[in-house]
């Protein structure tokens, strides 16, 4: 599967048959297949019970699509925002907006108004959907954008009553009065519209909204399904919804290519530990998309013991790296499941390297799924051309889950982009004569908590904001269970004294929990720049890390 060209140099091809685009909306693929499965409980939360089966996640989120283009006047190319935890409603609101035509952007729902407002600002949103207890959070995030915005909200229990000025949710995917033959198909619609945009800083600076058409996702989700036998997953597993659905991981490979293949969802809001027991145990999870502190967490808690897990067949690792050490330990503690790992990104949809069926290799992140080529470049990028086996470069990829690149931000697509259309990953990785990929190291400023994104400018911003300080930069220290953690290194203005926990608090105000300098504060005359005045990160790392 090694391949020589001119122009690309060496790259690989996956060992997997090419997947078939499926070239229809997001939606259709997801419904494919419904009507085999449709009384079965498509997604149930594990903390109040609550539940739909297919055909009424179906007949919700058509109505939702009913109601947002006539009560709402939304159409393509409108923008919607979904600001929620993982609940059993998340695929209604994504299926219907999707069905209206919409674009969805997807929110984390820890984010300070702050950072709710940027999305908003940058995606255009035009409606938002959220919780309840989220709803005073959205509120003044659209209060700091000065544009008011419909926000429909969840009642997660029968005790929630509705705020006010906010649009009732089970209002608006009720069945009752819904005329479904109301519904438009934009004439212009295709299969490469714009369908998801959520947000990755990529490879440098702040957040960008990433372009995913229907045909990225429905081609990712094909590409994921390949590589698992058919017979090992179906209408008789159960997924515990553990990663977050506003995450790219969580949205493509856990919620929607599952959905699709009629297995049920076991929602849970967030991380708690009695809660993700319960869904493996009570709800009989048999599939797990996990990050590596999660496995962590059922390697070392005492309660989560074999018996817990005893209807988990399979477990995927994926987000950040997990040690082949670690993965021995799970595996010992739980030999009858069998361990995947997945490597992905944002603007992949995600899934660029896969386990194949068989794998004892932990150290390695997996082969391509079908039609996707990656080549290695080397990391001064001095020339774009591949090289060969057991040369670590920077990952390239090429693939029908790649982006189309991050809305209006034609200087970052230039730097993302090598001719021919390599998605440039800022990961370092090598691949070996078998076509098994390993990941090294990380050359783009990312910083990665628990899995989700950290970009250091924005915790840059966050400091420079502050009076005190003239000059900062932040970088990644490894952390024990959360794999790293941002630390800070500051340049006071002169005359001025500050301490570390005044510079931390400052921080934890205004950012979501994870994002806080739990790498710690360092106070430093100057920060190390290049001569055109870029940090120079890695000097950073080096100098600042013990
Ligand atoms: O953009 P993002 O936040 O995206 C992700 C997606 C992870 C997925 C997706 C589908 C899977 O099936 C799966 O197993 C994992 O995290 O962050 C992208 C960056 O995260 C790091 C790497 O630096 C990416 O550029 N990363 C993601 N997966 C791995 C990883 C991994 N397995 N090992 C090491 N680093």
């Amino acid at each position: 599967f090694l391949h020589y060209s001119a122009e690309d140099g060496y790259y690989k091809t996956s060992p997997f048959d090419p997947v078939t685009v499926p070239k229809v909306p997001l939606h259709e693929y997801v419904w494919r297949d419904f009507k085999k499965w449709e009384r079965r409980t498509a997604a149930v939360c594990v903390i109040t019970d609550r539940q739909y089966t297919f055909a009424q996640m179906r007949d919700a989120s058509a109505a939702f699509a009913v109601r947002l283009q006539t009560k709402f006047k939304l159409h393509k190319p409108d923008v919607l925002a979904i600001c929620l935890p993982n609940l059993p409603e998340f695929p209604i609101a994504t299926l219907g907006a999707i069905e209206a035509g919409l674009t969805v952007t997807t929110v984390n729902p820890v984010y300070t108004p702050d950072e709710i407002a940027r999305q908003l600002t940058f995606s255009g949103a035009k409606f938002l959907v959220g919780t309840v207890s989220g709803f005073p959070t959205l509120k003044k995030a659209c209060q700091l954008l000065g544009r008011q915005i419909p926000i429909a909200v969840i009642r997660t229990s029968a005790e929630e009553s509705l705020p006010e000025g906010a649009i009732d949710f089970s209002e608006v995917i009720s069945t009752q009065n819904v005329r479904y033959e109301d519904l438009v198909t934009p004439k212009d619609a295709t299969a490469e519209d714009m369908v998801f945009l959520p947000f990755s800083s990529g490879t440098t600076g702040l957040p960008k909204g990433v372009m995913l058409s229907h045909n990225n996702i429905t081609s990712n989700c094909e590409q994921v399904q390949a590589s698992l036998p058919l017979d090992l997953l179906g209408p008789q597993d159960t997924l515990p919804g553990v990663l977050p659905f506003f995450h790219i991981y969580g949205l493509t490979v856990v919620m929607l290519s599952k959905l699709g293949q009629g297995c049920r969802l076991a929602t849970m809001p967030s991380f708690k530990p009695d809660d993700f027991m319960r869904s493996l145990d009570k709800y009989q999870g048999s599939i797990l998309n996990l990050v590596p502190p999660i496995a962590l967490f059922m390697i070392n808690h005492p309660k989560m013991t074999q018996e817990t897990a005893r209807h988990l067949k399979v477990v995927m690792s994926g987000a950040a790296p997990i040690g082949q050490h670690d993965v021995e330990r799970f595996l010992h503690k739980f030999p009858k499941t069998v361990f995947k790992q997945g490597y992905g990104m944002t603007e992949a949809s995600p899934v660029v390297l896969l386990t194949p069926e068989g794998n004892k290799n932990y150290a390695s992140t997996g082969v391509l799924p079908g039609s996707t080529e990656a080549k290695i470049v080397p990391l001064d990028g001095s020339d774009a051309k591949g090289v060969g086996p057991r040369t670590t470069g920077e990952l390239c990829v090429r693939g029908p889950q790649v982006m189309a690149g991050y809305l209006n931000n034609e200087e970052a697509n230039q730097v993302t982009f090598y001719p021919g259309n390599w998605l440039r990953s800022g990961d370092v990785a090598f691949y070996d004569e078998d076509g098994l990929f390993y990941i090294t190291d990380r050359m783009k400023e990312l910083i990665k908590v628990k899995g989700f994104q950290v970009p250091p400018a924005e915790l840059e911003a966050v400091l420079r904001d502050h009076p005190k300080i003239l000059e900062a930069a932040v970088f990644g220290i490894p952390h024990e269970l959360n794999g790293e953690a941002p630390r800070a290194i500051v340049v006071l203005r002169e005359g001025e004294k500050a301490s570390a926990e005044e510079i931390s608090a400052y921080v934890a105000e205004r950012v979501a929990h994870y994002k806080k300098l739990e790498g710690g504060v360092i106070f430093v005359d100057e920060v190390p720049k290049n001569p055109t005045g870029k940090i120079l990160r890695r000097e950073l790392k080096e100098k600042f890390s013990d």
